[in-house]
């Protein structure tokens, strides 16, 4: 696997752990919906972002919560355009996450450089978007969608049929003229998946690294950290995230897309220190 990940005119080295902070410019995001909605608190959270030291801004206009309602692209483009300005102003490695190809491309114009991409491909723009545009592409599982995707999701073989997804995911992509090299690949912790699949997916990260591609993970806050250690409150499951971020980085993820960037950082350098003597 190739320890660099080309997106457009640069190069993130995946040699150690990279750390993409999320900024959602939303009313509804389950961690952070409302924070940011208003331009100048979203502007203000880049700066924050990189100052923790963010190695990649993930800047998302809809809610992919479970039940959330859907966004315009207008809407959602207008929500997100002066972050991603702001950032990229600033130097900042750029990812825009979003399902919609007009959203995408509106972002890649103002110089994002990475689509998170959480339908992989459900917009059939979107491939021959990130091929003609040479972006850092991350494809991620579902099963269903946003509004229906948490009722009672069954998997024969959990990792299997998520790895099989990112693999015909990651060929359509290909054949739209996306090089390999740019994906990246993620199991979509959350998404149409109950508590036990979410752990089994980090335990299980061996199934997806296997396709040869990075692996990113989104575990931040998250829902089954809550339902492991009891806290309730999103904003205090910093102790939890990491400790899945951790896990998942022994196992081989390389890219982390968090809400507590220096928290993160922190630990994961020590990951990084660690598995730099585990020969
Ligand atoms: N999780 C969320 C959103 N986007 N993208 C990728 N690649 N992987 C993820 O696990 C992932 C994602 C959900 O978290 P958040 O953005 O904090 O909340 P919301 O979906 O409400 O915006």
């Amino acid at each position: 696997m190739s320890p660099r990940w080309p997106v457009r005119d640069r190069e993130i080295d995946l040699s150690r752990s990279c750390v993409m902070g999320i900024l959602n410019v939303t009313p509804d995001s389950f961690s952070d919906g409302g924070r940011y909605l208003d331009a100048t608190a979203a502007v203000r959270r880049v700066e924050e972002l990189l100052g923790a030291g963010a190695d990649i801004l993930d800047i998302g206009g809809e809610s992919t919560r479970p039940g959330a309602a859907p966004v315009s692209a207008t809407e959602e483009t207008a929500r997100i355009l002066p972050a991603v300005a702001e950032a990229v102003r600033l130097g900042a490695t750029v990812s825009v996450d979003t399902s919609k190809a007009a959203v995408a491309e509106a972002a890649l114009e103002r110089g994002a450089h990475i689509i998170n991409d959480v339908t992989a491909l459900g917009d059939p723009a979107m491939g021959p978007l990130a091929a003609a545009s040479g972006a850092g592409l991350v494809l991620m599982h579902m099963r269903g969608t946003p509004r229906t995707m948490q009722q009672a999701p069954v998997y024969a073989d959990l990792c299997g049929e998520i790895a099989g997804f990112l693999e015909t995911r990651r060929e359509t992509a290909e054949n739209q003229g996306v090089e390999r090299d740019r994906i990246v690949l993620d199991p979509g912790v959350g998404f149409g998946k109950t508590v036990e699949h979410n752990l089994k997916i980090l335990a299980g990260l061996e199934s997806f690294l296997a396709l040869g591609s990075p692996v990113l993970v989104g575990v931040s806050r998250k829902r089954f950290l809550g339902a492991v250690t009891g806290v309730e409150d999103p904003q205090k499951r910093t102790a939890g995230s990491l400790a899945a971020a951790v896990a998942a980085r022994l196992r081989g993820a390389s890219i982390f897309r968090v809400h507590d960037v220096a928290a993160t950082g922190e630990a994961l350098a020590v990951a990084d220190a660690i598995l730099a003597r585990d020969h």
